[in-house]
This record gives C-alpha cells, sequence and structure tokens, in this order.
C-alpha cells in the first residue's frame, strides 16, 4: 500500500515553477523510491495516464507515464508505468496533431492541444540508469504534457 497524495490545483504557486533536477545521490534512495510509489498511487486513484512530481507539491523533475485505452484514445496502447527522472526531449518530430487533454490539476476541463507526434526522451530510471526511448501518438502526448509540469505549463495555456 502506499500513500496518496493531495494534488495541486491551477493557481497554486507549485505549478508555476522550473522543477529541480534529481540530484546524483538522490538516485537509489529510499525517498525517491517512495516519492515514485506516492505518486503512482495517485495518479491509479484519480484514473489518470500520467502526473507529474509539482502535482503533488514536490517540485522535483520526475513524472509517470502510463497510457492505456480510454475513450478518446481507444487505439492507445496499454504500457506498464513508466517512472522517468529528468526527463529531457532530445528530438521530436516536426508532425504536429491535435488532440484532447485532460489534467488532474485543471478538473473538468479538456481541451484540443497541438503536440509533436514523434518524439525521443532522454530519462533516467530510479537507480539512475540512463535510458533513450522513442514515442508516438498518444503516449508522446502525454510525455509532453507531464514535461510541460516540469517547466510551469499546463495544457490550458497551449489552448
Ligand atoms: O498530468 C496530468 O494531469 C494527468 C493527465 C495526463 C494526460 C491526459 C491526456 C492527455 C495528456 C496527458 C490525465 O491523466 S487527465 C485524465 C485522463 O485520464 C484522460 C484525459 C483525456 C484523455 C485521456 C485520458
Ligand atoms: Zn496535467
Amino acid at each position: 500500500m502506499s500513500i496518496i497524495l493531495p494534488i495541486a490545483q491551477r493557481g497554486e504557486d507549485v505549478l508555476k515553477l522550473i522543477a529541480a533536477p534529481v540530484a546524483d545521490t538522490e538516485f537509489s534512495t529510499a525517498w525517491l523510491q517512495e516519492l515514485a510509489k506516492a505518486l503512482e498511487a495517485t495518479m491509479l486513484e484519480r484514473n489518470g495516464v500520467g502526473i507529474a512530481a509539482p502535482q503533488v507539491y514536490v517540485s522535483k523533475r520526475v513524472i509517470i507515464v502510463a497510457s492505456r485505452p480510454n475513450p478518446r484514445y481507444p487505439d492507445a496502447p496499454e504500457m506498464e508505468a513508466i517512472t522517468m527522472v529528468n526527463p529531457e526531449i532530445i528530438a521530436q518530430s516536426s508532425q504536429t496533431v491535435l488532440g484532447e487533454e485532460g489534467c488532474l490539476s485543471v478538473p473538468d476541463e479538456r481541451g484540443q492541444v497541438s503536440r509533436a507526434e514523434q518524439i525521443t526522451v532522454q530519462f533516467f530510471s530510479l537507480k539512475g540508469e540512463k535510458i533513450i526511448q522513442s514515442f508516438h501518438g498518444f503516449p508522446a502526448r502525454i510525455v509532453q504534457h507531464e514535461i510541460d509540469h516540469l517547466n510551469g505549463v499546463l495544457f490550458v495555456e497551449r489552448i
């Protein structure tokens, strides 16, 4: 069992900050593991397909991405949740696509947002392993939405 954390709501300062990178000394620590567990539990409790640490009042560069089919994206892949530490988009397609987004920090609002269709992301595992992975479609949209949270940007600012 893990802790369910409260979600910061639109207008709160923590959602406007540039989140701090996780330091080398923080990898493989109990606190980073516990943060990831609590983030995933909170995302699942809220039926989300992603979450970023600033949404639970922790201004650190940690996100979770967990695509699954849903009424808006019935063909979305079912993914194991991926925890990304210090994620960076290192390449993106020039092709963009409009798609519906929601946000756990902006309840009851949905909107069409233009995002790169395909991205390549460099990130670190909780143990500090460097991973480079490409995403397209809905998972790529979730990654971009979550990285926006790390940079103090909400999807409503992109509409
Ligand atoms: O970061 C968050 O606030 C979570 C957010 C992730 C997200 C959803 C849709 C597009 C991009 C990013 C959510 O999980 S909102 C709730 C949700 O499950 C959902 C909303 C719209 C379409 C599909 C799912
Ligand atoms: Zn969001």
